[in-house]
């Protein structure tokens, strides 16, 4: 994760010498409404469905699929809202993957990705997002609230993402949802016991996502009993030739 988020400094840096705030800003889509999640998790499957190529744990998982076909057949069978990965370096995503389906669904998008700087809020809404994903592990309780007022300034809501009885500290009341990671970000270790331990301790009332390692039906029927409101999902669908079918069957 260190290593993610020194790179990502980097890229950001690059990045704002490239295309300054106002270019942002004016980009057709900012001023967009956005698709909201929170109106969709329960009106659909509550499954967020991610699109994937790479991750650093798995190495490649699908590089013959492309975003489009993909988010397609998530959004016709049901999914709540897609989730696309922007990282390039560690998981092989792009600005692209996201602007390549923002016109063609009619679902929230996800930007996953690891935000630290607000210029990537910008960057967000500027390529057709419609949710950011903030990682408690990588921001301090501070940014968490700084960053949910930027967010909920330009029309974004935000997920939090937590994996640890302290990072529960750094929930701010204002974030739509908080995601409880399945997977340890440092060994990789997927845990679903640990994570119902950690929901019953939400705020009441918080709508709360599983993240992560949910690889059947069995693993989705347990969060579900558990009370999980949604379900991140990913190298389950991604890893089949067919994304898309994979999750037709899985919901069907
Ligand atoms: C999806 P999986 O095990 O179904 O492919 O997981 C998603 O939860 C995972 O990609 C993820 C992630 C993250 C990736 C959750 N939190 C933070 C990058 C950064």
């Amino acid at each position: 994760l260190d290593k993610i988020i020194a790179r990502k400094k980097q890229e950001i840096a690059d990045s704002k010498s490239r295309v300054l705030l106002q270019q942002l800003k004016d980009s057709k889509f900012f001023n967009r409404k956005k698709l909201s999640l929170k109106e969709s998790l329960h009106s659909k499957s509550g499954i967020i469905a991610e699109f994937k190529r790479q991750s650093p744990s798995k190495g490649i998982i699908n590089d013959k699929v492309s975003p489009l076909e993909v988010a397609s057949a998530y959004e016709k069978f049901g999914a709540s809202a897609v989730s696309v990965l922007t990282d390039q370096d560690f998981f092989g995503g792009s600005f692209e993957d996201i602007l390549s389906v923002r016109n063609h669904i009619n679902i929230p998008i996800l930007r996953k990705d690891f935000m630290i700087d607000e210029y990537q809020f910008y960057e967000a809404k500027s390529m057709g997002a419609d949710v950011i994903l903030l990682i408690a592990a990588c921001v301090s309780q501070n940014q968490v609230s700084e960053f949910t007022e930027l967010a909920h300034s330009l029309d974004l809501e935000v997920l939090l993402e937590i994996h640890t009885e302290e990072e529960l500290q750094h929930i701010d009341k204002n974030v739509d949802f908080v995601g409880i990671n399945n997977r340890n970000l440092k060994d990789f270790k997927v845990d679903l016991q640990h994570s119902v331990h950690l929901k019953n301790q939400l705020p009441e009332k918080t709508l709360s996502i599983a993240e992560s390692g949910i690889y059947s039906e069995e693993d989705f029927n347990f969060l579900k009993e558990k009370g999980f409101d949604g379900f991140l999902m990913g190298e389950y669908f991604m890893k089949d030739e067919k994304p898309g079918n994979k999750f037709a069957e899985f919901i069907s």
